[in-house]
């Protein structure tokens, strides 16, 4: 067992002497209100909220006055030793959760991605053999279609199984004569994903365009890694998620899109959304908010190669903001990190032809920072949507919820304390991944992590990065989400809501991205104590299944506390899955 960057315990129960704490003085922020309260934690999971608590003797506390104390976060999108394009990522999942965790992230949901012809249940026992050991902290998996046929149907099925605990498949509409299924295909694998009530995910590209693209620009000289975009243009994304959108439409299946990159495949998501029968969820990446198209053009290769990713970076400079506000106007429910590191010398693979680059930028570690720094600091979007596309949204989407994604009683105690003072500037240097650049390098950002609980365990404390190798667990994620195939009538409009109360994002002053201390200020005191002080759009109210009783804890409390009521009062601008009025 390593604890952070080397140190062996054997021997030792290292949760023993950590099993209680007590997060004092602080402002909870859930994805549907917010209230000072203090959160007891016993043997990993939370076990109070509220004032006032009675604690046992010889608890940890930690003073969060002035600070936020929200759930962790959870990445939908990571690829951690992954093998692609002849290169393997430089963040295993030792360095890639350790990552993670340091930026205040306490779940991932990786892929794993077969083969073609390779059996996806061989695939998924090799993903669980390399991640098992190493994670600091829980990881689930989705699992990749990357061909089709009647085997891969009934691997499936196994899949879905609770001895597997899958419930996402992601298909690839690029990557020709690799993982891409053409529409016919694709088409199978979202109706076998519908009839076993798990989420299919598609990758948004025209393969066949980018193919051809790629043939003309290399045949005009055009080698270097500028041409990775040139291949690619919006346009060819927001083709392939209107296409991605129709399919499933036609198989009266659910969508969730990954890695959306740009205006036109927003857009395409939001007029599908005006038709469409079944939820379609959008998902962002950190690399979309946090930077741009424009390194592509960067004359060395190395700093221009980093940047390559599928979809890719946009040259339109208004798209990270663009993007920030679709996040907040809930046209886009949630942000991933798609965390797929390569070192320089196997971005050199692509050195002569654009082609070759191993797809894939960091973001794991810096994906909370960043977009706190874009879309809080700048008054896009309040804390408890901040929670909402972090966090709370992909737990319900995956059935992870209210485990996970929130802070109440019963939840684990996966639990972040924000300290929104908190200055620091991004640097390879002092990143935690294992590879040698950071396309966030030198943004200086305001709201970072103090405290990072995973399970119960102190993780980052007070700064300090204290994680232990193995200590996260695979998390099963059951088929029928009742966030994505629930009971309720799917929701279209944010005014067919019974619950519809248009309310506008609060705006905090600010100078350079920066809020002044006085407007910083003004914006935490501003927001109401109480469980309907966030104007964030918020899904649908789940029933809160899967609680643990609470007289297991070993420590007898004398009076149940209730968690955080929030049956008060809800405000919704927008449905799960958006609205679909308006264009954006
Ligand atoms: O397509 C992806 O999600 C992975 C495999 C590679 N990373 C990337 O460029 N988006
Ligand atoms: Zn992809
Ligand atoms: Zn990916």
């Amino acid at each position: 067992m390593t604890v952070d960057a080397g140190k062996t315990v054997s021997g030792i129960n290292i949760k023993s002497s950590q099993n209680r704490l007590l997060i004092k003085n602080g402002r909870v922020v859930n994805d549907d209100g917010m209230e000072d309260a203090d959160v007891y934690i016993e043997d990993g999971i939370i076990k109070q909220v509220g004032r006032n608590l009675i604690i046992p003797g010889g608890t940890r506390t930690i003073d969060a006055t002035g600070k936020l104390v929200m759930p962790g976060g959870i990445d939908p999108h990571t690829h951690f030793e992954l093998e692609m394009m002849g290169a393997k990522t430089a963040d295993d999942f030792y360095k890639g959760t350790r990552a993670a965790v340091a930026g205040g992230t306490t779940t991932v949901i990786d892929f794993v991605l077969p083969d073609k012809g390779q059996s996806l249940i061989e695939a998924y026992n090799n993903w669980r053999q390399k991640a098992d050991g190493k994670v600091c902290c829980d990881y689930g998996l989705h699992v990749g279609v990357t061909w089709w046929s009647p085997s891969v149907r009934k691997e499936m099925e196994k899949l879905v199984s609770e001895d597997y605990g899958v419930n996402s498949f992601k298909m690839f509409m690029a990557y020709k004569d690799a993982w891409m299924l053409d529409d016919y295909n694709l088409m199978c694998a979202v109706e076998a994903c519908a009839e076993l009530k798990a989420l299919p995910q598609v990758h948004a590209e025209n393969g066949h365009i980018i193919a051809r693209n790629t043939e003309k620009l290399l045949a005009a000289g055009v080698t270097g890694p500028e041409g990775h975009e040139r291949s690619r243009d919006e346009e060819v994304e927001g083709e392939a998620v209107n296409r991605a959108c129709v399919i499933a439409n036609q198989a009266n299946s659910p969508l969730y899109i990954v890695h959306m990159m740009s205006k036109s495949a927003v857009r395409a998501i939001q007029q599908a959304r005006a038709r469409q029968r079944q939820p379609l969820y959008g998902e962002t990446l950190a690399a979309t908010v946090g930077t741009d198209g424009s390194h592509y053009r960067n004359a060395c290769f190395r700093h221009a190669a980093a940047h390559v990713l599928s979809p890719p970076l946009r040259p339109d400079r208004s798209t990270p903001q663009a993007i920030v506000e679709a996040l907040a106007d809930d046209h886009l429910q949630l942000i991933g990190s798609d965390n797929c590191t390569f070192h320089e010398k196997d971005k050199e693979l692509g050195k002569g032809n654009f082609a070759k680059i191993p797809n894939g930028v960091n973001g794991v570690e810096d994906r909370m920072a960043v977009l706190w720094q874009k879309a809080v600091n700048t008054g896009i979007m309040d804390p408890c949507r901040f929670v909402a596309v972090t966090s709370s949204t992909a737990a319900k989407i995956f059935n992870l919820w209210p485990a996970k994604g929130r802070v109440a009683v019963n939840s684990d105690a996966d639990v972040v304390v924000w300290d929104p003072r908190l200055e620091r500037t991004i640097t390879a240097a002092a990143h935690k991944h294992a590879v040698d650049f950071n396309i966030f390098e030198g943004q200086h950002v305001v709201g970072s992590p103090q405290y990072v609980i995973v399970n119960g365990r102190v993780c980052l404390d007070d700064g300090q990065l204290r994680v232990v190798e193995g200590h996260g667990k695979f998390l099963k994620t059951p088929v029928n989400s009742p966030y994505v195939y629930g009971g309720e009538e799917v929701l279209h409009s944010a005014s067919e809501h019974p619950l519809h109360v248009d309310v506008a994002p609060r705006h905090v002053s600010v100078t350079n991205g920066t809020p002044t201390p006085e407007a910083l200020n003004k914006h935490l005191e501003d927001m109401s104590v109480t469980s309907s002080g966030c104007s964030t759009p918020t899904g649908r109210k789940m029933r809160e299944t899967g609680q643990r009783n609470l007289q297991s804890s070993t420590f007898s409390i004398s009076k149940e506390v209730e968690g955080l009521d929030t049956k008060t009062s809800v405000r919704v601008r927008n449905p799960p899955g958006g609205k679909s009025s308006g264009l954006w």
